[in-house]
């Protein structure tokens, strides 16, 4: 219960003199007139003739005795958030992300080493035509130009022949020759076709014994070399009997048939062989034996 004292209130603006005293003593007054209402209006209607007579007095309300403590009350509404604090610790590194799209083309690296030549291109338009020539007296010139023209000629045939007969050295079992042929026996068993192929390949034919004395080098060649038999260019494919040489040329007057020769036997005897005694014999086509090339000293 508050206890209720009365002082009278002592308005220090009023004792100074002056316009700024009055002043402060009009809101003095203003002020008591305040508290008296704010008196009253606390005040028991039995306090009443208590109020003050003067013309201002202040009313002051005292604290009383503390009281028990209240009922713990209700949980407040959370606080406001506070203030942002210091940096933490750096946190422990996260779990490795996914491979991300390509980028984009690097800067144009420095120029690579030099690369191998490569082939030669094909041979470009023939060129315009030159300028007439200054005649002179060269018709010696010429003539030797054509006689070496001449000579290069035979050698690139030379030439051309050995390098064919050269490549399989196994296959090949020297040469013989004569005055106008050179025989290549060709140590390879093929069929008689497939024989004369291989001699048209290198410019040849299946040997063609015209007279005596070729047949008697290719018989020399058989023996020399240990064998029995072997394919000759003579065949009766075109016409049954009738035995012409493979390059088409007819017999005429020479022939080498051994006794009871050519007999056609099981009627599948189209082409001949030689054996070494240079006697002729019709065998089958499809046989397979070593052979003998012939070609033309003229062209080779
Ligand atoms: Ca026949
Ligand atoms: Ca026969």
């Amino acid at each position: 219960m508050s206890l209720l004292y009365q002082q009278p209130l002592v308005v220090q603006g009023a004792r100074n003199l002056g316009t700024k005293g009055i002043r402060m003593r009009g809101k003095g007054l203003a002020l008591c007139g305040l508290v008296s209402l704010l008196g009253l209006t606390l005040l028991q209607s039995t306090h009443s003739q208590h109020l003050p007579e003067e013309p201002c007095s202040v009313q002051i309300l005292v604290p009383g005795l503390k009281g028990e403590p209240g009922e713990k009350g209700e949980k407040g509404a959370p606080g406001r958030p506070g203030r942002v604090g210091p940096p933490g610790e750096p946190g422990h590194p996260g779990l490795k992300g996914q491979k991300g799209l390509i980028g984009r083309y690097g800067k144009m690296g420095p120029s690579g080493t030099k690369g191998l030549k490569g082939d030669m291109g094909d041979p470009g338009p023939q060129g315009p035509a030159g300028e007439p020539g200054v005649p002179c007296e060269c018709a010696p010139i010429r003539k030797m130009i054509g006689e070496m023209d001449i000579l290069v000629a035979q050698l690139t045939n030379d030439l051309k022949f050995i390098k064919n007969a050269l490549p399989s050295p196994a296959a090949v079992a020297g040469l013989k020759e004569t005055d106008s042929k050179v025989y290549l026996l060709v140590k390879e068993e093929k069929r008689y076709l497939d024989a004369e192929l291989y001699c048209q390949g290198r410019g040849g034919h299946l040997a063609m014994p015209k007279d005596e004395g070729a047949n008697a080098a290719v018989a020399a060649y058989i023996t020399q070399a240990g064998l029995s038999r072997v394919f000759i260019g003579i065949n009766d494919l075109d016409r049954e009997g009738h035995f012409a040489y493979v390059d088409r040329s007819p017999m005429t007057t020479f022939s080498k048939w051994r006794d009871g020769e050519p007999n056609d036997a099981y009627e599948d005897e189209d082409c001949a062989e030689m054996v070494a005694t240079g006697a002729w014999v019709d065998v089958a086509c499809h046989l397979t034996m070593y052979f003998v090339c012939e070609f033309d000293k003229d062209t080779v």
